[in-house]
């Protein structure tokens, strides 16, 4: 019998993860009020130390720290150890503001990798999977960060980055790739190539399991991607603050994401006021590094939106879940007055019949908003009225959805920008 749990950690009853999480929140604490000036500074103005922590509910005394935290005396300034302790450097992809500096000690790179291993694991893959990881190397934590964990679990990996589709499908085939790791965006590209070849996934290629993230997508887009690749879809969240890939991961049950809570203490506050959401409310994460050694960060804002699951999960993992990114609170735009995330349009556009992998928000004048569609191939049979009464499906579901109506392009498969990396789906030309 194969064990069913990488590390037991992931089985212990809550108390006890509880009692570990004070005892490295302490220890954390205290070495960054040492270690990091500006965040002493910040807990002198607060008037708190970390003698004041008793509970863990007392961590919500404490300040926060913020993206702009991290442009303070940078690069260096939130380092709680010299220079020499340090073996890696990532920056953050940069999708919102400037690239951020974080710094990696040699224990943070395995602590990290281990989590990917168990979330692997975790979901069905051994040491027999081969791993194709086409997210991008370099800077971005991404895809080094999930290969040290891959190949820590013992799969073998093909570093194969993003891009050049052709040679990714070649890949697969000559290799036999059991698992991938890309975006989900750039995922639904490859199918819909995977598609046009005329490859038939269960029979041409060997894939069994799809890891996607690193950027919000819904639950629809899941499964046109499990249905066009004939895989599972294991949603990875993670952030370069925290680590990269790794911090939160699906597990077979596929109904939110566990948090490694021996790992990351996990708060869901207000965005406006920073308190704590009820169970089950919708608000930004916040994550505390326990485990850190070079960069501890301190109720870190990750700006991405998620609300708790409470009840315990089927699988037997005690640690917290949450619900799929919902989006991030910079995503969001405003349309006539509504506050609209893209996750709302594309789980509309992925349930509907007809509608391609790709889409685009493009917002302009004095708040038009039109939603460009591509269309299936197969869709077009040279009848308008289809075309015609397609749209007006996407524009009616849409209006129920966000309560406002755009307008609808139906464009040809192909036409719009693809991306490799994270998508970016909304073009904001207003003259507001
Ligand atoms: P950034 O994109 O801010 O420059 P990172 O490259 O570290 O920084 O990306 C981390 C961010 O990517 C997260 O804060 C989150 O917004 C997004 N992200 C990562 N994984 C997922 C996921 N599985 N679902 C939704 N969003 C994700
Ligand atoms: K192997
Ligand atoms: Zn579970």
């Amino acid at each position: 019998m194969e064990r069913s749990y990488y590390n037991p950690i992931e089985v212990a009853p809550r108390e006890d993860l509880r009692i570990l999480q004070l005892g490295k929140l302490r220890k954390i604490l205290n070495k960054v009020y040492k270690k990091v000036p500006h965040y002493r500074e910040k807990c002198k103005k607060a008037k708190i130390k970390p003698s004041n922590l008793k509970t863990l509910e007392d961590i919500r005394h404490f300040p926060f720290t913020t993206k702009e935290d991290l442009f303070v005396d940078y690069p260096f300034g939130l380092l709680a150890e010299p220079l020499e302790k340090v073996v890696r450097l990532h920056t953050s992809s940069g999708t919102t503001g400037k690239p951020k500096a974080l710094f990696f000690s040699k224990r943070d790179i395995f602590a990290q990798a281990h989590l990917i291993a168990r979330s692997l694991y975790m979901s069905g893959a051994t040491f027999r999977d081969i791993l194709q990881n086409s997210m991008t190397y370099g800077l971005f934590t991404g895809a080094l960060v999930m290969h040290y964990g891959a190949e820590l679990l013992g799969m073998l990996v093909i570093p194969a980055g993003p891009g050049n589709t052709e040679r990714q499908i070649e890949l697969m085939q000559t290799f036999g790739t059991t698992c991938i790791h890309m975006t989900p965006s750039y995922a639904l590209y490859v199918a819909s190539v995977i598609h046009e070849k005329g490859l038939k996934p269960g029979k041409d290629l060997k894939l069994k399991r799809a890891y996607l993230g690193a950027e919000p997508y819904t639950d629809e887009t899941r499964q046109k991607i499990e249905e066009m690749l004939g895989v599972d879809v294991y949603n990875c969240y993670g952030l370069s603050e925290m680590g990269g890939p790794g911090v939160g991961f699906e597990c077979p049950e596929k109904k939110g994401l566990h948090l490694w809570e021996d790992a990351f203490l996990v708060e869901i506050v207000n965005p406006q006021t920073g308190e704590p959401v009820k169970p089950g409310e919708v608000g930004e994460l916040v994550l505390t590094s326990l485990n850190r050694e070079a960069m501890p960060l301190i109720r870190y804002r990750t700006r991405d939106l998620t609300h708790f699951i409470p009840e315990p999960c089927s699988c037997g993992r005690t640690h917290v879940r949450i619900a799929r990114i919902l989006g991030r609170a910079d995503d969001m735009f405003i349309v006539r007055g509504v506050n609209i995330f893209p996750q709302q349009i594309e789980a509309v556009l992925m349930s509907i019949k007809g509608v391609a992998q790709n889409y685009q928000i493009l917002l302009e004048g004095y708040d038009e908003m039109t939603v460009k569609v591509e269309i299936d191939r197969d869709f077009f049979d040279g009848r308008i009225e289809r075309l015609l009464k397609l749209k007006e499906e996407i524009a009616e579901k849409l209006r129920q959805a966000i309560q406002v109506r755009p307008k609808v392009e139906l464009v040809e498969p192909g036409t719009l920008p693809v991306s490799e990396g994270k998508a970016k789906r909304v073009i904001d030309n207003r003259t507001l």
